[in-house]
């Protein structure tokens, strides 16, 4: 065997060789591709119910987004902005069809009259349950934007939604609503700009929330993971003391593991582009480094008796292209067929784990 410099030792040992590496390929899919005039984004973990697919998303249709400055009541300031969750189903993974919302903007003056987005889903005891992010009017750099949730008997609808926010930003820090939230007066706690990303999982008698945070004064490549955790699916939900559970990453993704939670972190941080696992679901250690990991992903969740290895719940899923991030995922994937996209709106993929893959074995 040829000699390892000391950098292919330190990669080869605990990443290449660790169950817990993997690669990821990429494949198009149909139903919510690419559209230039819809914008899909930020999908959800996928169930299998009754033999089919199911996954929610955030759905804008309409004009592109147009900044801050430009927004108005009908102008989105940014790619999920005016925007509510929607939902498609699948026979195979690949080929989707789009079924309608399954979660409507509020009335005027409501908590969530501006935006709804970013869902995810947790189906327990035969209840589904979606959690999501949402948005007063009007929106501004500033908006603070919370976690809300809702509940249905069917993944179909119809949906009841809770009164209120679940999780709400820390109500710490001070910044100027017109200024940029990186230039703040007072410096907030981690999470009191906003929350974001809600991910839910029953857990020892448990609903454990794990969100993305963003703080009044801090750069939104600063974005880290915490958890609220409550006694009945609809709340209360009480943060944990340990938050921030993470120091690194940005859209939260988590899957359950002997008990324990593994999360892929990416974007964002010291530790981003890591899977990691926390035994108590609260102090996370790297496991793997990984390479192009697939942006806002949603997985397949599976059944208990499928758990049988550290990625089982990380096996497929589905997961967002930006205007921002289009360049780099085109670059070595000609397969995709993004080739001819030149215009700004955000469309899903389909994202495998390939655990035999490595450049370097
Ligand atoms: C995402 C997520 C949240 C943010 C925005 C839409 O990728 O982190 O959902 O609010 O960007």
């Amino acid at each position: 065997m040829s000699p390892l410099s000391a950098a292919m030792a330190r990669f080869a040992g605990p990443d290449i060789h660790s169950p817990w590496h993997t690669n990821f390929r990429y494949s198009p899919i149909s139903g919510l591709a690419y559209d230039s005039g819809v914008t899909r984004r930020d999908p959800s973990c996928i169930l299998l119910v009754d033999g089919r697919y199911y996954v929610w998303y955030t759905r804008h249709a309409g004009p592109a987004a147009v900044g801050h400055e430009r927004a108005t009541e009908v102008l989105p300031a940014m790619p999920w902005d005016l925007a509510e969750v929607w939902y498609a189903t699948s026979a195979d993974g690949h080929n989707w069809q789009e079924r309608g919302p399954a979660i409507r903007r509020g009335p005027k003056g409501a908590y969530d009259e501006r935006s709804i987005f970013t869902p995810d889903v947790m189906a327990h005891e035969g209840r589904f349950y979606l959690v999501y992010q949402v948005s007063p009017a009007p929106t501004w750099r500033c908006t603070p934007e919370s976690i809300a949730i809702a509940w249905s008997d069917s993944p179909d609808g119809p949906w009841t939604k809770s009164d209120a926010p679940v999780v709400e930003p820390d109500d710490s820090g001070e910044v100027d609503e017109r200024a940029n939230p990186e230039e703040a007066s007072v410096q907030g706690a981690w999470d009191s700009l906003r929350v974001h990303d809600p991910a839910l999982l029953y857990r020892d008698g448990q609903y454990w929330l794990y969100y993305k945070g963003e703080g009044i004064g801090y750069s939104n490549q600063e974005s880290k993971w915490g958890v609220a955790i409550a006694d009945d699916p609809l709340g209360p939900y009480r943060k944990s003391a340990l938050n921030p559970v993470t120091n690194s990453g940005h859209e939260v993704m988590v899957w359950p593991w002997q008990g324990g939670v593994a999360g892929l972190l990416t974007r964002c941080g010291p530790e981003r582009d890591t899977i990691q696992y926390a035994a108590d679901g609260l102090n996370f250690e790297p496991r793997a480094s990984i390479s192009r990991p697939p942006e806002a992903a949603g997985a397949l969740r599976i059944p208990p008796e499928q758990n049988d290895h550290p990625l089982a719940g990380l096996a497929w899923g589905l997961c967002h292209v930006t205007q921002w991030s289009l360049h780099g995922v085109r670059q070595g994937n000609d397969n995709l067929g993004l080739a001819q996209i030149n215009a700004p709106r955000d469309f899903l993929l389909r994202w495998e784990s390939d655990r035999r893959r490595s450049a370097f074995v």
